[in-house]
């Protein structure tokens, strides 16, 4: 079974209830290449990244569609049957551009398990659990506004609740964090997400601050250099996110002891075949980590759920996905929905979503 064509999309997904702030960025839509890969043998496969603007981090979804076209040729013919030979062929097309490659990993194993009829889940190591927590990811906002905002997240039963901070006079996040902590204590893990924006000084403001309040503190500085600075004086056990910009920059992180848990997103780690080796690099740790990815719809969903359905279930933090913020499912029979805080793992074959492709108008590339 190989590729014989490789079609790519590109979906404008406005945000509901824009714009989404956090740390220095703000958008009110984000722009989605889907890619739609065709095997020899009449199987589709699909795949999508969708990078959350040119600066939050070294990607974009012009370059994702450049970095498709400067492969998507020498790409057909190349075996679905071998995953890991199609990475490498990928590598010797292009260098980096994980985010890119994301999009022919995700589609190569939707075809490859629809091939052996099971889900993509299967083909990952098994699924650990059929039913995974979701967190829910505040914008930057006012102690009022996200304190609501937390106690309608709790009330519908989300396990886990991130709150944005940073870009601001560091007395607000502060002020912020004890008043979502006021009004939902502990029933809800509480995440506090600077997304990089923090300096070392304010992230240890912040969390001497609020030493009294079990939170997660994700990506406080923009670097690891920073981070391992004040890791010893710091209060709260820290996550990595936008510092692991690969697979290799986790294996560093472990090796340098300098977090307790990651935010991982599929399409910084190139996709589910690398992703699954993370997986298996957190668990020789036992450090906990979320699956979720930058942004997308139910293609990308679908794969952070597929992939977090084989985590084991005490490091599984949480899948994040886009859907709170999208208005229209791709698949509209069997979209990626959260129910009472928590999602379903698809039951169908392959990613288990079938995209109605008449939502992504034409082609704006095609290969092969
Ligand atoms: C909450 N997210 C997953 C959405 C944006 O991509 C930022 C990201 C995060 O980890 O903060
Ligand atoms: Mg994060």
């Amino acid at each position: 079974m190989r590729i014989s064509e490789i079609h790519v999309f590109q979906k404008d997904l406005p945000i509901k209830g824009g714009p989404y702030t956090w740390s220095g960025n703000s958008l009110h839509s984000v722009d989605s290449t889907i890619v739609k890969m065709v095997s020899d043998t009449g199987l589709v496969g699909w795949g999508e990244v969708a990078p959350v603007g040119p600066t939050y981090q070294p990607q974009h979804a012009l370059g994702a569609r450049a970095a498709i076209a400067e492969m998507g040729p020498n790409l057909i013919g190349q075996s679905i049957l071998t995953p890991l030979l199609l990475r490498r062929r990928m590598d010797g097309l292009l260098n980096g551009h994980n985010y890119a490659k994301t999009t022919i990993d995700v589609a190569a194993m939707d075809m490859l398990a629809r091939n052996y009829g099971v889900r993509v889940c299967d083909l990952l190591g098994g699924a650990a659990a059929e039913r995974l927590p979701a967190y829910y990811a505040s914008g930057l906002g006012e102690p009022d506004e996200i304190t609501r905002l937390a106690k309608e997240k709790v009330a519908q039963g989300y396990p886990r609740f991130q709150i944005k901070v940073a870009g601001r006079d560091v007395a607000i996040d502060i002020a912020v964090v004890r008043k979502v902590w006021e009004a939902v204590g502990n029933r809800t893990q509480i995440v506090v997400d600077a997304n990089r924006g923090l300096t070392a000084s304010q992230t240890l403001r912040l969390s001497l601050a609020c030493k009294d309040i079990p939170f997660v503190l994700e990506q406080p500085c923009s670097t690891i250099d920073e981070i391992a600075s004040i890791r010893a004086q710091v209060a709260h056990p820290i996550y990595l996110d936008e510092s692991t910009e690969s697979p290799n920059d986790v294996l560093r992180a472990i090796a340098m002891g300098i977090c307790d848990g990651f935010g991982l997103k599929l399409s910084r780690l190139g996709g589910l075949t690398p992703f699954a080796t993370v997986r298996d690099l957190c668990a020789m740790r036992s450090l906990p980590h979320t699956c979720e990815d930058t942004w997308g719809g139910d293609i990308a969903a679908a794969a952070c759920i597929h992939i977090a359905a084989t985590v084991e279930p005490r490091l599984l933090e949480a899948v994040w996905t886009a859907g709170s913020y999208i208005e229209q499912h791709y698949d509209p029979e069997n979209g990626i929905a959260i129910e009472g805080g928590y999602f379903a793992v698809p039951k169908g074959v392959g990613l288990g979503i079938t995209p109605d492709e008449s939502l992504f108008g034409e082609p704006v590339a095609s290969f092969g």
